[in-house]
């Protein structure tokens, strides 16, 4: 049984509802992918504001569940077996819910594995690519004078983008339903709006990208789960 004894992090982030999941996190495109899928799925959860400055992410209380210091993560106090189970990285995070709910992995074991693929497409390539876009856009990089990073970060993010348009013409969603792939790649995609770079991708000639977007935050949960935990 899960209680504000059974893990170092819950001396600083203590747990009202123990029997809850517990989500360690704040709401940036990786942060917002896990409380979309808690919200999405109906879990009952509990979250945690953990900023991304040094003195919580790096705080010995979130290393030790997360050594890497990075949001987001979990606490599942029924996990496999019964028993909690922590985890960190989003895309295991949300394989994990998805197999635990049963939900947004598909029809059959093919499908599980379609999803998985456009689910590692954003966990190496997206998330990634546009991070680095963002840090030399809009961040620190940007005041480098070589062209060549924001360049280069510019080519891939237009690179995958075609990618993605060329697999959401005349589907929905990226791969059959609504799915974990999609919960990991759209948040993203809105996240080009906040690193100010829309323009400078040509965001406009991806049109089914560009309708994927708004339907994607038409949903109800996507809107809850974009705004956990409150920033403030
Ligand atoms: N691959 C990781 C990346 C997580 C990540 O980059 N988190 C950022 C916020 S979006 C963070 O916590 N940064 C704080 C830091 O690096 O100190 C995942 O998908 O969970």
């Amino acid at each position: 049984m899960l209680d504000n004894t059974s893990h170092t992090i819950m001396n600083r982030w203590p747990a009202q509802f123990p029997d809850r999941i517990q989500l360690y996190s704040f709401p940036t495109p990786n942060g917002v992918k896990v409380s979309i899928m808690l919200e999405e799925t109906g879990l009952p959860y509990e979250a945690h504001k953990v900023t991304l400055s040094d003195s919580d992410v790096k705080s010995t209380e979130f290393l030790s569940l997360n050594p890497n210091n990075k949001i987001p993560a979990i606490i599942d106090p029924d996990g496999p077996d019964g028993e909690p189970l922590g985890l960190f990285e989003s895309g295991a995070i949300l394989l994990y819910l998805a197999e635990k709910t049963g939900k947004f992995i598909g029809r059959n074991t093919g499908d599980k594995h379609r999803i998985t693929q456009w689910l590692m497409f954003q966990m190496g390539g997206v998330g990634p690519m546009f991070g680095q876009l963002g840090y030399f856009h809009k961040f620190a990089g940007r005041e480098i004078e070589d062209p060549r990073p924001r360049e280069r970060y510019v080519n891939e993010a237009k690179r995958l983008l075609n990618v993605l348009n060329q697999q959401l013409d005349g589907q929905d969603w990226i791969a059959g339903d609504y799915s974990i792939a999609d919960i990991a790649i759209a948040p993203w995609l809105r996240g080009l709006e906040y690193y100010g770079t829309k323009e400078v991708v040509g965001w406009d000639s991806y049109a089914n990208v560009a309708a994927y977007l708004d339907r994607f935050l038409q949903r109800p949960a996507v809107q809850k789960g974009l705004k956990t935990p409150a920033r403030d």
